[in-house]
């Protein structure tokens, strides 16, 4: 039936949303309705392959939008949610929170009511079946020493910064609409990303972008802050698998064991550049590496304990990051006009007159 073969994606446009529906539409016979706001970080470019498939509806509308939830509900009647929608950026957070408390808090406030109220009308099989799945992040955990173990599903939250505490306040309403309501929650926490279809806000789509451009590649503080990367295709497949066979109510940490420093991620950047894409001074691109003032309260070490998905689900990630990031590499001098739209405003201009305001 329609129910079971449809799930409702949100933030669709954005980086990982779009992989996922990319991954979503590739193993399944599912249609997914994709619902996007198109902010600065959302780019229907991201979906262009998808123009002729008719599994795939683009809603432009904001998560906020209770009636537009409901009315989406109703009409398409879906298996799942997936919720991708966020403002995601930590050093935007710092100097604008505002749409992050908005987004984040409240949109997946709303989404969580109207889910609730559509899934209470279910029954039988469409009921059980039914599940609620929150993409978040590791940040929520807060920082770690050099010594500690990696974070775990029960680590205690300590938020550091505006993005991550919003993410956190979603991450307890949604823990709390399973608990109250017996909404059939799922929630994931992973850590960073790359990949294509990465905003070059992002560290590592900023590095390739900056070395190309000849301009200084900025790292922050002393650079030996640490995250741990996962390419983005594995955290994909991760969230596919525990929509598939997580319990309800469950938390799983995704994460790739792959921890680095930012200096390391840096000069990895470099060296794969020096060899695909030769700078024309000959020089090496480490050259353009500038340390400039550090973010406020810049958490310093993210890592993820695995064990549980790995365990449970049966999931591990197929990239390494040696294989990931030099596929990385390539896709961003594969797709230099890509690059060149999303830095330009030229697609914005594009989606005003496509898309106009809801
Ligand atoms: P992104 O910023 O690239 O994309 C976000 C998407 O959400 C955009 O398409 C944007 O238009 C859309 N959006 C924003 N506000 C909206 C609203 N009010 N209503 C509807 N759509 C809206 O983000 P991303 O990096 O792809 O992250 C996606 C999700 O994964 C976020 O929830 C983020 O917290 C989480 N996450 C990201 C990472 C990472 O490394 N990027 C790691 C772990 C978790
Ligand atoms: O220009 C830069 N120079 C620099 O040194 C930028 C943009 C970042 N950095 C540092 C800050 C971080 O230590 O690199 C690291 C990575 O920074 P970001 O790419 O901004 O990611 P981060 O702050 O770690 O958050 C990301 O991972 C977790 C995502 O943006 C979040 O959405 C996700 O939840």
């Amino acid at each position: 039936t329609k129910s079971e073969n449809t799930i409702i994606v949100t933030g669709g446009a954005g980086f990982i949303g779009a992989n996922f529906v990319h991954a979503a539409l590739k193993v399944g016979g599912s249609t997914v309705v994709n619902l996007d706001k198109l902010t600065y970080a959302g780019n229907l470019e991201n979906l262009a392959a998808l123009a002729d498939e008719p599994r795939h509806i683009f809603v432009k509308g904001d998560i906020g939008d209770r009636q537009l939830a409901a009315e989406l509900l109703r009409t398409h009647r879906p298996a799942a949610i997936v919720n991708f929608a966020a403002e995601s950026h930590v050093d935007r957070s710092i100097s604008a929170p505002d749409d992050f408390i908005q987004t984040n808090v409240v949109g997946t406030f709303n989404l969580l009511q109207e889910a609730r109220n559509y899934w209470q009308e279910l029954q039988g099989e469409a009921q059980s079946a039914f599940r609620f799945l929150h993409v978040s992040t590791d940040e929520v955990y807060g920082s770690l020493g050099d010594d500690d173990p990696p974070f775990s599903e029960t680590t205690a939250y300590a938020p550091n910064s505006p993005y991550s505490a919003s993410k956190a306040a979603s991450d307890h309403l949604v823990r709390a609409f399973f608990h109250t309501y017996g909404l059939p929650t799922l929630t994931t926490n992973c850590s960073n990303n790359y990949g294509p279809y990465q905003f070059p806000e992002k560290l590592i789509p900023l590095v390739i972008h900056n070395a190309l451009a000849e301009k200084p590649i900025p790292v922050y503080g002393d650079g030996a802050n640490i995250r741990d990367w996962l390419y983005v295709t594995d955290h994909c497949r991760a969230i596919l698998d525990v929509l598939e066979k997580g319990i309800p109510g469950g938390v799983y940490n995704i994460g790739g064991r792959s921890e680095k420093t930012n200096l390391d991620v840096v000069h990895t950047l470099c060296s794969i550049l020096d060899e695909l894409a030769p700078r024309e001074s000959g020089q090496g691109y480490v050259r353009l590496i500038t340390f400039v003032t550090d973010r406020p309260g810049h958490d310093r070490r993210y890592a993820i304990d695995a064990a549980k998905i790995e365990a449970e689900i049966g999931w591990q990630p197929e990239e390494t990051f040696q294989s990931g990031i030099r596929k990385t590499v390539q896709w961003y001098l594969d797709h230099a006009g890509w690059v060149a739209n999303v830095t330009s405003g030229a697609y914005r201009d594009w989606i005003e007159t496509n898309y106009g305001e809801r």
